[in-house]
């Protein structure tokens, strides 16, 4: 089976991405490559991070790979956390801290719509490729859920009662913005590999 790096220190999108990809590609982890470098991510845009990740992945070790930035943008709150969506609280803080200070900026807002937003960017024989997946929905006026990670507790996608962090792997994978991403991606691999 056909390997491929995936550029991320997140084993939570590992694994979600691992799952889709299942029979078709098998993914090389950062852990598994042996690298323990904070790879760089300081650009204004999802699709910035997303290409500075793999490109230094790319040059780094010379290996096919792709890498993925994932924002959650808030209507009421112009478009944030966005790209500062692992940092909204703080450096060093985590994801509890992050749904608490998000939750406290939505208060008095009635209007909750919000979207994630996964931008992928992929580097094969030296050329790049961007790939984009978005999961509408709205932030829930409290934490419910131990499923998934980051905020997905306090996300309710559209057409759904629950947030992500009460669904599947299963569930969330098929809704959810880095599924339809990976989807892509894997459609675009497969194309490739039968040429
Ligand atoms: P990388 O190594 O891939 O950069 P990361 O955890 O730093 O991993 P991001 O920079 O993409 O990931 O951070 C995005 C933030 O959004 C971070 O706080 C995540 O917890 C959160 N996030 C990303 N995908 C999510 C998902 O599917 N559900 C809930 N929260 C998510």
């Amino acid at each position: 089976m056909d390997k491929i790096v995936f550029a991320t220190g997140n084993p939570h999108k590992v694994e979600e991405a691992a799952a889709l990809l299942q029979g078709a590609f098998q993914i090389i982890s950062l852990e598994d490559l042996g690298c323990t470098e904070e790879i760089p991510e300081d650009q204004p845009t999802l699709e910035g991070n997303a290409l500075q990740k793999a490109r230094y992945l790319y040059h780094h070790y010379n290996l096919d790979c792709f890498a993925e930035d994932t924002g959650l943008e808030v209507e009421a709150l112009g478009g944030a956390p966005g790209v500062f969506s692992a940092r909204y609280a703080g450096p060093g803080r985590d994801a509890e801290d992050n749904m608490a200070l998000l939750l406290e900026r939505m208060q008095g807002h009635s209007d909750r719509r919000a979207r994630f937003r996964t931008v992928i960017a992929l580097i094969l024989n030296g050329q790049e490729y961007l790939f984009e997946g978005i999961a509408s929905g709205s932030i829930a006026l409290e934490k419910s859920g131990t499923m998934g990670f980051g905020y997905d507790p306090i996300f309710v996608p559209d057409g759904h009662e629950r947030p992500f962090a009460e669904m599947s792997a299963e569930e969330k994978n098929a809704i959810s913005h880095r599924g339809q991403a990976v989807a892509q991606l894997k459609a675009f691999l497969l194309k490739k590999a039968e040429k």
